[in-house]
């Protein structure tokens, strides 16, 4: 009979019905012996678990989820090899601001850096994760745990998102748990402060070549960032990160083209930037510093970043949709509006010239770019892999919405994209989610196609096939270093895909691509489609 229902409630339980509380529906995660208590919890407080076939691939879905939804990722995981089999996925989440909050199992209290050979061992489980989270928590008693995820909670909602891991000790999730584990208000964001969004406002209103240079955490401002540049004629340029946030059609907009030399020409020519949610990374430019000479003024909601690498005329912390609406109304109230046509004539004039600067290779991947965009939803989501078709896409694919196009260049992980598609898949059932990745990267997470066989999802998981790490190889090539470790043998990856359960398909035309992904966004099952480089269709 069922002896699971305990009361009143054990740890384990009582933080898993906390969670749902907080509005978590999904974990992801692999469980072992120290987690049994925590699995009891998930079951009692009906948390629907995706199983992840090694833990890198749960946090990686877990990041995924929180794109597509805006919510935590949550992931549990045993002790030692779960947490540094997920640390690539934390570490990612942390570089690109996203929240994610990770549970994971300890050893037994009194063994904790004792080095007695325990089950699982690591010396310092806190420590490893404690650079690569906003905070990380070894939990002494029950009676942290409450304030504990509130904390984490606040970091989540109100300051720049980043990766919570608690740590629980085996025998402590299964200790009653007491009183107290209710949900907490979260904090208020931080507003901008007045003086200085008129300061900015007076600033920007004196440009003649402003230029808007919007990430990630300007998401959600994309009608006062249009506001904003029709007023000033400024042109408007993006991270991967902010992509979309002003559409790609619009005549003022230089798309997501950071990686573009005219583009980073138009950056240093600008007279006033205004820098909104960007860290300006190398990821976006693959150069070791931009040239920005104009005077900039910068809104963020973390400190850190407004006196980073980039010294700014005017720094504003705050939660970028307020601060956004108070300048937009701000430079409304003193009727500036400069003639839109000199910065239409400019962004069209780098807008032209970048087009005329692609290679051969980025016009190659431009066409299936193209197709792409033909093929799919408008507002289909597409996760790219560290792949020399995904670092084309970021211009060459374009984009009317935000948060359509993820790329996490900083942390440039190899074989993110497919567990990242499942997790977006999965907290957004509604919409097309597609993962985009080189014949290299998919097989770091290759064994995910098995979770997403079992969660039945209809996921296109485009391969880009050139039988080769080729942005390394070329990068040799240019250098004169013989090709060592960049031609790996790949296996055949329709029978592989199959093997697993999934559809698949060799791209053998441009339409034959089109009405493979139609098919697979209806299927029952993930797809794999291989699309070779060397197809005769995609010649010019
Ligand atoms: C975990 C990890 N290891 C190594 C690298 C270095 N790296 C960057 S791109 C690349 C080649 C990727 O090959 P593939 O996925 O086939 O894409 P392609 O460049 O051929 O389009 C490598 C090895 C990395 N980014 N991440
Ligand atoms: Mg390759």
């Amino acid at each position: 009979m069922n002896s699971a229902i305990t009361d009143p409630l054990g740890c384990g339980e009582a933080l898993m019905q906390l969670l749902a509380d907080y509005g978590v529906d999904t974990v992801f995660g692999m469980p072992g012996t120290q987690t049994l208590e925590l699995y009891r919890g998930i079951a009692r407080a009906g948390i629907r678990h995706v199983q992840c076939r090694n833990e890198q691939g749960a946090s990686l879905m877990a990041d995924g989820y929180a794109r597509a939804t805006g919510k935590p990722g949550v992931c549990a995981l045993v002790t030692g090899p779960g947490v540094t089999n997920a640390a690539t996925g934390i570490a990612q989440a942390y570089c690109d601001s996203q929240p994610m909050l990770v549970i994971s199992g300890a050893g037994f209290t009194a063994s904790l850096g004792k080095g007695w050979g325990t089950v699982h061992e690591l010396d310092d489980q806190r420590a490893v994760t404690a650079s690569f989270t906003a905070f990380s928590a070894m939990v002494q008693r029950p009676d942290e745990l409450p304030e504990l995820v509130a904390r984490a909670f606040a970091v989540f909602r109100s300051s720049r998102p980043r990766p919570v891991h608690l740590s629980l000790p085996w025998d402590l999730v299964p200790q009653k748990a007491g009183a107290g584990w209710t949900v907490r208000r979260t904090p208020s964001r931080p507003q901008a402060d007045p003086m200085a969004i008129a300061e900015a406002a007076e600033l920007l209103a004196g440009a003649t070549r402003p230029l808007l240079l919007l990430g990630g955490g300007a998401v959600g401002t994309g009608a006062h960032a249009r506001g904003i540049a029709e007023r000033l004629g400024a042109v408007v340029l993006t991270s991967n990160a902010g992509k979309g946030i002003l559409p790609e059609s619009h005549p003022l907009s230089l798309g997501c083209s950071m990686l573009q030399k005219p583009s980073q020409r138009a950056l240093a020519e600008a007279d006033m930037v205004l820098l909104v949610g960007c860290q300006v990374a190398e990821g976006d430019h693959f150069l070791p510093h931009l040239d920005i000479s104009g005077a900039i003024v910068r809104i963020d909601i973390d400190p850190k970043e407004l006196i980073a690498q980039y010294g700014a005329a005017v720094a504003i912390q705050s939660d970028a949709l307020p601060a956004m609406a108070a300048l937009d109304r701000a430079l409304s109230l003193c009727a500036v509006t400069k003639p839109r046509a000199g910065g239409e004539a400019w962004a069209q004039d780098i807008r032209a010239r970048n087009v005329a600067s692609m290679t051969a290779q980025e016009q190659r991947h431009a066409r299936v770019w193209q197709m792409l965009r033909q093929a799919l939803p408008a507002n289909t989501l597409v996760m790219g892999d560290m792949s020399q078709l995904v670092y084309s896409g970021a211009f060459a694919f374009p984009v009317e919405q935000e948060q359509c196009w993820i790329y996490s260049g900083t942390y440039c992980a190899l074989g993110v994209a497919l567990p990242m598609a499942i997790g977006a898949s999965i907290g957004a059932p509604y919409r097309a989610v597609v993962a985009v990745a080189g014949d290299g990267g998919l097989m770091f997470t290759v064994n995910e196609l098995a979770t997403a066989v079992e969660e039945r999802l209809a996921l296109p998981v485009i391969v880009w096939n050139n039988d080769a790490l080729q942005e390394i190889a070329q990068q040799m090539d240019q250098r004169a270093i013989p090709r060592v470790g960049v031609e790996p043998r790949s296996p055949d990856f329709i029978k592989l895909a199959e093997a697993l359960g999934c559809h698949a398909v060799r791209a053998a035309s441009a339409d034959h691509l089109a009405q493979a992904l139609g098919a697979a966004l209806q299927a029952d099952r993930p797809t794999l489609i291989e699309v070779r480089e060397d197809s005769p269709w995609l010649a010019g």
